[in-house]
Order: structure tokens, then C-alpha cells, then sequence
């Protein structure tokens, strides 16, 4: 696995909450703690939760925001921006709303689902940078609507240039690395599937079984911060 990693030309990353687990982000699915037990992540990450109460939702994306701020990319994040001097070209494609690959150093990523550190607002997606922390509710923008995160809820269609992107980049790529990821939310979900229709040699790095695992060539159990590591070693001894 690590040979067809060296000699391949580009290699397309599809990464998902489990990436930063490690670096102290609870994934999705990781039941919500304290405050936030009692509300379901799948109903607050939705235009109708956030209409239905916008300080609740802008509260609860403050709080994963802080956590975020806090975080730093995990030996996980940083195997794969290393990869970066052994493949000519390497493509992160993620689900993930935190910024810690950019953190790690790695060059080329798609985010599918938006970044939490970014704001626009609620009626025509105006852009606003520098929001003060801490509001307890959303301010407005200049055109009246309200502000909310620059990710994408269920039930939004993903930007369409980065799906579109990473449509391109699976199809062309010669290894396909799935790392962290439950596989359960479309259409990021359909990327491992495409990646293997056009003939990608399909690696998976998960501590448990997905939907992906099925059609994976190779599945790496185990955590991606002790994992992705070993296999930029294992690429480093190859003489090539
Ligand atoms: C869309 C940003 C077209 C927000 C996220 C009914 C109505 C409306 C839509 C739908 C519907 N039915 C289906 C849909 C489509 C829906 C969907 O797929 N739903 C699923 C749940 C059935 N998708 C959408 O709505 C998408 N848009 O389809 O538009 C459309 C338009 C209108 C109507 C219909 C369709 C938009 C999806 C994007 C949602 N936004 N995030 C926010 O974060 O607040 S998704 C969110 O959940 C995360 O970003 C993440 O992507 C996803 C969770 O997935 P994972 O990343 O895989 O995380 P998860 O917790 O699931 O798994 C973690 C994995 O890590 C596990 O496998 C675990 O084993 C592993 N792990 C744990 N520790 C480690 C580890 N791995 C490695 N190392 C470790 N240490």
C-alpha cells in the first residue's frame, strides 16, 4: 500500500470528524455533553433549527468555535501535509468545518461543508469577517439579515465549485485515502464509491468499520493519529 502511495501521481484525501477527534473536536456522532445533551446535532446544523431559534444555534456554534480555536492539528492532520513531499499532488477533500488541515500545512483542500470560522449571513450569504465572540445571539448584517456560520446544514446543497472539484479530483486520482469518516452523509459519502469506479486504488484509515470498508483494497484499523504517521515512515523507507 505504501509502494502504490509513492508512485502514485495524485493522490485524493477524503477526510471526516474522525481526523479531529484526536486533536479534541467530538465527532457528529459523539453524543452532544453537558448543555448540549439534550439537543440533536442533526436538527440544530438545519435552516429550520436555526429560524426556529437563532440565539440556541448561534450559542451552539460559538461553543464548538471555541473548542476549534483551541484545538491543534494532531500527528494525523500533520502525516497527511507531509505526504505532500513524496506525491506530486495531494488533495485534502473535507467534511470537516475545523481549518486544521490548513493549521497542519497541507496546500490543496476543499471544504465541503464550509468553515465554522467564517460567518455570512441568513438571506444572500453576504460574507462578514470579523464577528465579536461571545454575543449570545446573531448580530444582522448591513442588508437586514442575520448573520449564522459558513457551513453547510443538512439539508443545503454543498458549494457547487467544491463539489464539483472534488467530483474532478476523485476521478483522476490513482489512490483514494478515506480517513475517519462513518460514510453516512451524502454526497460527500458517494466520493470512496466514484474514487473505485475509476479504477483508484481505495484505502481506508477507521478504528471501526464503515460503509466504505466494503469496497476499501485496504483497511487500516485504527486511530488516524497513530496510523497516517506509519504509513508516511513506511513511504519514507521505500527507495523509489
Ligand atoms: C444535500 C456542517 C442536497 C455543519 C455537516 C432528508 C432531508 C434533507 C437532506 C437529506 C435527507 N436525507 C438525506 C439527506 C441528505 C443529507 C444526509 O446525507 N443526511 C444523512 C444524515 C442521512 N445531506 C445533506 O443534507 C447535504 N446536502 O444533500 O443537499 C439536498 C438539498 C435539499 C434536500 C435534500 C438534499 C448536506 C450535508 C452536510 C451537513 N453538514 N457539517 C456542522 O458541522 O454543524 S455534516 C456533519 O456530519 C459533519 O460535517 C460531518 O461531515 C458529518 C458527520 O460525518 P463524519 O465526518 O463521518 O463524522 P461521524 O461522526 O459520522 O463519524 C466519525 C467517524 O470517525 C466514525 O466512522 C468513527 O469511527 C471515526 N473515528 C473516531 N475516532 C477516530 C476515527 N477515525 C480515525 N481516527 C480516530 N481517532
Amino acid at each position: 500500500m505504501a509502494q502504490r502511495l509513492r508512485q502514485a501521481r495524485k493522490l485524493a484525501v477524503l477526510t471526516g470528524a474522525g481526523v479531529s477527534r484526536e486533536s479534541g473536536i467530538p465527532t457528529f456522532r459523539d453524543a452532544q455533553t453537558g448543555l448540549w445533551a439534550s439537543y440533536d446535532p442533526a436538527r440544530l446544523a438545519t435552516p429550520q433549527g436555526f429560524l426556529a431559534d437563532p440565539p440556541l444555534v448561534w450559542r451552539w456554534y460559538d461553543m464548538r468555535r471555541a473548542i476549534v480555536l483551541d484545538a491543534q492539528p494532531n500527528p494525523g492532520h500533520l502525516a497527511l501535509s507531509e505526504m505532500e513531499e513524496m506525491i506530486p499532488s495531494v488533495v485534502i477533500i473535507t467534511q470537516n468545518i475545523d481549518g486544521l488541515h490548513a493549521r497542519a500545512g497541507s496546500r490543496d483542500i476543499i471544504e465541503l461543508h464550509g468553515n465554522i470560522a467564517r460567518y455570512k449571513c441568513f438571506e444572500n450569504e453576504h460574507p462578514q469577517a470579523d464577528v465579536q465572540p461571545g454575543l449570545g445571539e446573531p448580530p444582522r448584517c448591513s442588508c437586514g439579515s442575520l448573520l449564522r456560520p459558513d457551513v453547510v446544514w443538512f439539508g443545503e446543497n454543498l458549494p457547487p465549485a467544491a463539489l464539483e472539484r472534488a467530483f474532478s479530483e476523485i476521478r483522476s486520482a490513482q489512490v483514494a485515502l478515506v480517513v475517519g469518516t462513518s460514510g453516512l452523509v451524502q454526497p460527500a459519502a458517494s466520493l470512496p464509491f466514484i474514487a473505485r469506479h475509476h479504477g483508484a486504488y481505495l484505502v481506508e484509515v477507521n478504528p471501526e468499520e464503515t460503509a466504505t470498508t466494503i469496497i476499501a483494497d485496504c483497511f487500516l484499523q485504527g486511530r488516524s493519529g497513530e496510523i497516517l504517521p506509519r504509513i508516511v515512515e513506511a513511504m519514507r523507507d521505500l527507495k523509489v
